[in-house]
């Protein structure tokens, strides 16, 4: 029988026919069908069911798994119409069964992630140190998917928490999938993986009260953390700004572990990996963080997925520092412990390619949820290196995959299939796809010339390294030094950074109960830095500095390391950044057309902001519609934001909490602000004050100018910072 060429569903939005309208009624097995061929039933198909995919053009027939058109999909089939509703009734069964198990357990750790597809380019090659074609082909466009993730939160929680950030990138490469899974922090709270499952269990909601969730400011964490002086530098980075960024774009990334590149000799170059954004690192304030938190839950994901929709490509660009053993040896650290950086004064950069995100995913599910990163994901010419916390994960990541996509088949899911073809003699298993062909499913064999064999030229070898010694639950004397880069970080930033950093830890301490806790802490900032601690015991309310608790090793003093920092190296420019104009009734039709086309030839987003999401009849008579209302969208959500009104709407608005809100957090969020004489009231109601952020809107070259940065100098007249 074939396919009814006109579907029999009921259009989306109408009511199905009751059944008196409908006459007799008709049990769902019962829909007629046209006889004859019908090319839409007897054309291929591939997996996937693509009725379900076709979007745009014609409409196919809703049906159901086994490909039943459905007839109603409005009313279940019932003994009468207000009878029960039958067993028999298939398509109500299957629809249900399928909706209730839509879920698969979120990741352990990682579950709020945002995604998108695009491209690496290689620059320069590396053909010197490895025979990776994705690093030795220059010119050579290699797909890639990228998930960007905070650690802590449930897969529902928010964007913009006091976190580390994943940056996971998957290369799908000519030689097979290569996963690059980093962070946007250089070095990581532990140093071997057996402290792993302790350490997600610290940060994680508290087992007997299921909360806090998504952040660190709790008495678990801190209590390990004070217990644990290794990550005594990972707490640096994370108390920084660093870890409140502006934007999933304005992040750096990194590898954190040294890999190993191979040569065709088999001979290897340490190397770590570093991604930089080309629109500039940025971080937000911890205000406006958790004010944003309340604006836009989704506020990343929102932004990534619009600069997409737009054509502005989120772009990194990725540099490598290379060194040999012997350099290593050298090193004033162990290299192989994951709690240190190796500074670009002992190691410089070198840029080798760039990565462009250019398609947001078709299915956030399908994609961005299944998608399965793997450390040990490696093509041939990259290799591990003894980090023993990148050891662990090299078992972690496989196994967690089992029990979250359900089966040893999940690389056979669209996303993390390879795109180089791949063969061998795994067979069957829970959810198997292929349909493997012929007798052999084995080596060595002889029966079928085309089966897969290995090949020792071309496969992957491990680096041939002696590592020798006496087995035992070890932790080398080169791991011994916890303080001395946690200090180096400290000091190497600009003072409102380290007011931010001594502030956050205030805050975080300020919600762990147990003083106890809070005191070893603060004890344990002492051997990173005397004057943080006593900022930090200061801002808590200590009478006496706590004893800081013996250390293995004191701190040396070591030389700046200027990349760390934020401030000074984010860029000067207005690309990717958002301006929000707030107008309403009778606001100057000139000036705001004018301050719009300057931020935007500046290469800013902008966004209209009014009382009324209709918008309002500007000076010149015409109406302008908003693109957000005012309660709405609040200035936290813009970078920098310019008040345009009339003499009345200023008086009006200024009695609007929303509005002052506006121009208030646009202020202590040391953000530029232009405006007009209509809005003095609102900005005297805000307590907006004067300083070079503060700009006549008359002057839009003056506004761009000053919105391209934060205006720091404001910030300790606005708030006490630890
Ligand atoms: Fe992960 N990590 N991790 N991690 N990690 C996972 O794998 C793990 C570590 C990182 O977008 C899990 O598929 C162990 C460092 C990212 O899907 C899990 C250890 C770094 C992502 C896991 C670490 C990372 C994960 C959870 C210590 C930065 C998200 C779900 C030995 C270099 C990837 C999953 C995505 C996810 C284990 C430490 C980055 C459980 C055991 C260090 C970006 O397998």
């Amino acid at each position: 029988m074939a396919r009814p060429r006109t579907p029999t569903t009921t259009p989306p939005g109408a009511q199905p026919p009751t059944e008196r309208q409908r006459g007799k009624p008709k049990s769902a097995g019962s829909v007629g069908r046209a006889a004859g061929p019908d090319p839409e039933f007897d054309a291929p198909r591939g997996q996937g069911g693509e009725y379900q995919q076709q979007a745009g053009g014609k409409r196919p027939p809703l049906t159901t798994n086994q490909g039943v058109v459905i007839a109603d999909n409005q009313n279940s089939l019932k003994q009468g119409p207000r009878g029960p509703t039958l067993l028999e009734d298939f398509i109500l069964r299957e629809k249900i069964m399928h909706f209730d198990h839509e879920r698969i357990p979120e990741r352990i750790v990682h579950a709020r992630g945002s995604a998108a597809h695009g491209y690496f380019e290689l620059t320069k090659s590396l053909a010197k140190y490895t025979r990776a074609k994705i690093f030795t082909e220059v010119g050579e466009r290699t797909p890639v998917f990228a998930r960007f993730s905070t650690v802590a939160g449930s897969k529902g929680s928010i964007d913009t928490p006091r976190d580390a950030r994943g940056f996971a990138v998957k290369f799908y490469t000519k030689e097979g999938n290569y996963d690059l899974v980093g962070n946007n922090i250089p070095v990581f709270f532990i140093q071997d993986a057996m402290k792993f499952p302790d350490l997600v269990h610290s940060f994680k909601p508290e087992p007997d009260r299921g909360f806090p969730q998504a952040t660190n400011a709790h008495d678990t964490l801190w209590d390990f953390i004070s217990l644990t002086p290794e990550s005594m530098h990972m707490i640096m980075w994370a108390m920084s700004d660093r870890t409140i960024p502006r934007s999933l774009r304005m992040m750096e990334g990194f590898g954190v572990h040294s890999f190993r590149l191979l040569d065709n000799e088999g001979r290897s170059t340490f190397v770590k990996f570093h991604w930089r954004p080309e629109l500039g690192i940025q971080s937000t304030l911890w205000d406006e963080a958790a004010k944003l938190q309340a604006a836009d839950n989704d506020y990343h994901r929102r932004d990534l997925f619009e600069s997409i929709q737009a054509g502005d490509f989120p772009a990194w660009t990725l540099a490598v520092q290379l060194f040999t053993e012997e350099e290593a040896e050298a090193f004033p650290f162990d290299h192989l412990d994951p709690t240190k950086i190796v500074p670009e004064s002992l190691v410089p950069l070198q840029v080798v390619g760039r990565m462009v995100l250019d398609r947001w995913p078709d299915n956030f599910f399908a994609e961005t949820e299944q998608v399965a990163f793997c450390p040990a994901n490696l093509v041939p010419g990259i290799d591990f290196s003894n980090d023993p916390l990148l050891q662990g994960r090299l078992f972690s990541y496989l196994d967690t995959q089992l029990i979250r996509l359900g089966g040893p088949n999940f690389h056979q899911i669209p996303i993390n299939q390879p795109k180089c073809p791949f063969a061998n003699h795994q067979r069957d298993g829970h959810m198997q796809m292929q349909v493997p062909r012929g007798r052999v499913n084995y080596e060595p064999s002889s029966l079928q010339e085309d089966s897969p064999r290995a090949d020792a030229p071309a496969g992957f070898r491990s680096h041939a390294s002696a590592d020798d010694g006496a087995k035992g639950r070890l932790r080398p004397e080169s791991f011994a030094d916890h303080f001395s880069q946690a200090r180096m970080f400290f000091r190497s930033l600009e003072a409102p950074e380290q007011a931010h950093l001594a502030s956050a830890l205030v805050f975080e301490l300020s919600k762990v109960e147990t003083p106890k806790v809070r005191e070893r802490m603060v004890g344990q900032l002492r051997h990173v830095d005397e004057a943080l601690a006593t900022r930090v015991a200061d801002g808590l309310g200590m009478d006496a500095l706590p004893p800081a608790p013996p250390a293995a090793m004191p701190a040396q003093d070591l030389p700046p390391a200027p990349e760390v920092r934020i401030i000074g190296r984010m860029k000067d420019t207005l690309k990717g950044r958002c301006v929000g104009i707030l107008f309403d009734e009778g606001s100057d039709a000139a000036a705001l057309k004018a301050l719009r086309k300057a931020a935007e030839a500046a290469g800013a987003t902008v966004r209209l902001v009014a009382p009324k999401l209709g918008g309002a009849v500007l000076s010149d008579g015409k109406k302008q519609a908003a693109d957000g209302q005012l309660a709405g969208t609040p200035s936290q959500v813009f970078d920098a934001v310019a008040v345009l009104l009339s003499e009345a709407a200023g008086k009006k608005l200024a009695k609007e909490s929303a509005a002052v809100d506006f121009v208030s957090n646009a202020w202590v969020h040391l953000k530029a602000i232009a405006s007009d004489a209509g809005a003095a009231p609102l900005l005297k109601a805000g307590g907006v004050g004067r300083d070079a952020g503060i700009v006549d809107a008359a002057d839009p070259k003056a506004f761009v100018a000053v919105a391209k940065t934060r205006q720091w100098a404001r910030e300790p007249k606005l708030r006490t910072l630890a």
